[in-house]
């Protein structure tokens, strides 16, 4: 293949979806030496079957508000790629969605699927329905409405979502009972559900336990720790929160945390008691970060800004994507930092992971760092095959290997000339060589 043709051609037929160009060019950018070693690829066209997702399916979500005006919105799956398992991935409600972004999320959740070990294709969903500022009612109605379209796609030999931004265990409850109610069987058919009703135990802590235990694992190769290091921390969500909660566990001090609106950063550090008012403002009253000085009025609260220009030694950006650009980059280097761990979605520009790399500073993106949050639904997956739910130690040890295998993989893949490990290079090269060698084996499609 020619990469850049590629990208071309895909750039024309499929034009204003910059997140699915960027997401694509990233990775074909890094796979081309390796996939032009099989010439027997390129004769069954692979890489365009690989890029372009099975189907698409688009439909209006129409519900009822508090003030009993009738809403609209729009609602989407994409189904990548089912080379190795059944489609897998999230559902992710915001205002800012759109099918180039559910298509960039997609196309990499299949390469962070194969990395995981477990038997998940890849796919993505979502709607630009936002639950911020909605009643718990308008929520549910919501999502009975979006499932009244979804369930005839879904199913757990087939397509099991989960959450992403704005998906939570609320929402995925309310999903799930109208699955439910909609085909009268009780299915796993999708995953970060409620422990009563199938879910795994460290469901909802996996993304952001996953993110710092791969962000340990490249440490370590440097002869460091987490102990002592102070970490900025970006988004307050479920990804966010539990990477703090493990940064705590591990000796670590998280100073910053942040929303769509700001950041705050606290100079003595976020605290076991502190985190525990975060979770409080965030999963009890579903209220702002800068709520956080009304009890810690020592830290300050910058609006609209984005905490990569504070001094640290770490940062998990846990946001969104591309919320850390080259200037970021650069200020983060300058401020000696030594490790980026993406807990995100791309939320590193190009330009900014350049920076990383020409600094040979420690950085992992996402589809390495956070697959631990879609490896414990895979473990969900298995458990509800079996009927049995397994211990928390049980989970996280499993977790704790598949972390450590996907550094391994990017370590075994991603090792440059001079010693520098690579690690997009080597997420890339062995999450693609998975799903290329089982579309070989399935035939022409
Ligand atoms: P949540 O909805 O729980 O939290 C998202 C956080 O990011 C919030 O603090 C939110 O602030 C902030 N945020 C969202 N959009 C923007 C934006 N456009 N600009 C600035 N801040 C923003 O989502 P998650 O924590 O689940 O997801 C965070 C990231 O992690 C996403 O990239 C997601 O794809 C990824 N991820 C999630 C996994 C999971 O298991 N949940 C697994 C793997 C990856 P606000 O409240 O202001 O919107
Ligand atoms: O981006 C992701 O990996 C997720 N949002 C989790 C997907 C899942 O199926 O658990």
């Amino acid at each position: 293949m020619d990469a850049k043709k590629v990208i071309e051609n895909l750039k024309q037929r499929f034009p204003n979806e910059p997140e699915y160009h960027q997401a694509v060019e990233e990775v074909l950018g890094t796979i081309e030496e390796e996939y032009n070693k099989h010439p027997e690829f390129d004769k069954v066209n692979l890489i365009e079957r690989l890029c372009i997702p099975d189907r698409i399916y688009q439909f209006r979500v129409t519900w009822m508000d508090d003030k009993g005006n009738i809403q609209t919105n729009m609602g989407y799956r994409i189904q990548h790629n089912n080379a190795i398992g059944p489609y897998k991935g999230g559902i992710r409600f915001h205002k800012s969605v759109n099918l180039g972004i559910l298509k960039f999320l997609a196309f990499e959740q299949t390469f962070k699927n194969s990395l995981t070990t477990l038997p998940m294709g890849g796919a993505k969903g979502g709607s630009d329905f936002s639950p911020r500022g909605k009643s718990s009612a308008e929520v549910m109605r919501f999502c009975q409405a979006f499932m009244l379209e979804l369930t005839r796609h879904i199913g757990p030999d087939c397509d099991v979502p989960a959450g992403d931004i704005g998906v939570g265990g609320r929402e995925v409850g309310y999903m799930f009972g109208a699955y439910k109610k909609y085909t009268r069987q009780f299915q796993g058919v999708l995953t970060g559900k409620g422990i009563e009703f199938g879910g795994s135990l460290i469901r909802p802590e996996a993304t952001g336990y996953g993110t710092v235990y791969f962000l340990r694992a490249m440490l370590k190769t440097k002869g460091q720790e987490i102990k002592g290091k102070k970490v900025l921390i970006s988004g307050a969500g479920n990804v966010a929160q539990y990477a703090a909660e493990k940064v705590l566990q591990l000796g670590g001090i998280p100073m910053t945390m942040s929303d769509s609106d700001g950041y705050i950063y606290d100079p003595e550090g976020i605290d076991r008691q502190k985190l525990d008012y975060i979770f409080e403002i965030k999963q009890v009253n579903r209220g702002r970060i800068k709520e956080y000085l009304d009890k810690y009025p020592q830290a300050k609260y910058v609006e609209g800004q984005k905490p990569w220009f504070e001094k640290a030694d770490i940062a998990l950006p846990c946001a969104t994507q591309n919320e850390l650009n080259e200037e970021a980059a650069k200020a983060l280097v300058a401020n000696g930092v030594i490790a980026v761990a993406e807990g995100a979605n791309m939320p590193t520009t190009p330009g900014a992971i350049k920076v990383f790399q020409d600094a040979k500073i420690l950085y992992s993106p996402g589809k390495a760092s956070n697959a631990g949050g879609v490896s414990v639904s895979g473990l969900e997956m298995s458990q509800n095959s079996e009927r049995l739910s397994w211990t928390s130690e049980e989970v996280d040890a499993k977790l704790l290997w598949i972390m450590e295998n996907i550094h391994e993989n990017c370590v075994k893949y991603g090792t440059e000339a001079d010693g520098y490990v690579n690690y997009v290079k080597g997420a890339n090269v062995a999450g693609f060589m998975k799903v290329a060698k089982a579309m070989m084996a399935q035939g022409v499609f």
